[in-house]
């Protein structure tokens, strides 16, 4: 589908806003991965031997920012080139990893869920419908790329 400017600004824009406050938007978008999927925790290294979601986890942060600056990039090469490109050898690392981590659709769906959320919760009343629209777009897209890497592994 294609990904028009206005979409590419929204999500551009958005993601702007939400630089400016990554540590607590980081725990916010795993408060709501594991609101929405508790079973998730066991996934991730820096969650599983935790009760809580660790503050001041830098590994923890640099994850949730990498992914939120996936999607945003690929916002912008879906504008500028109507389709993702994440350089095949990062393409590669992802869908091994995460094949590895045995991650799942529905667990694609929870972390969009989780990160459209945040998106909302960064944004509060500048948050529509279509910017919303703009991220799960350019989400889903991102997340097409690493499955079908995950199967091609498989
Ligand atoms: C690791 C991105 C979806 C769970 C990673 C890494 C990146 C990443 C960049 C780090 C790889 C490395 O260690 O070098 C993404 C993107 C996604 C996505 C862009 C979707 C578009 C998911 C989903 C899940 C998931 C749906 C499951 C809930 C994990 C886990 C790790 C990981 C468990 C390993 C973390 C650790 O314990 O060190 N992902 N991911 N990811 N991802 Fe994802
Ligand atoms: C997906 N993969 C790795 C890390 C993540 C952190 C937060 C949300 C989703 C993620």
């Amino acid at each position: 589908m294609g990904f028009s400017e206005k979409q590419e600004a929204l999500v551009k824009e958005s993601w702007e806003v939400m630089k400016e406050d990554i540590a607590a938007l980081s725990l916010y978008l795993y408060t709501m991965i594991l609101e929405i999927a508790p079973e998730a925790k066991e996934l991730f290294s820096f969650l599983k031997d935790t009760n809580e979601i660790p503050q001041n986890n830098p590994k923890l942060k640099f994850h949730a920012v990498k992914v939120f600056k996936m999607v945003c990039e690929t916002a912008i090469q879906l504008r500028e080139k109507g389709e993702v490109v994440v350089s095949g050898s990062t393409l590669k690392h992802l869908g091994s990893v995460h094949l590895q981590k045995n991650i799942v659709d529905p667990h694609f769906e929870v972390v969009k869920e989780a990160m459209i959320r945040t998106v909302q919760k960064a944004m509060g009343e500048k948050c529509s419908e279509e910017m919303k629209d703009a991220w799960r777009e350019a989400y889903d897209q991102l997340a097409d790329a690493i499955k079908t890497e995950m199967k091609q592994e498989a």
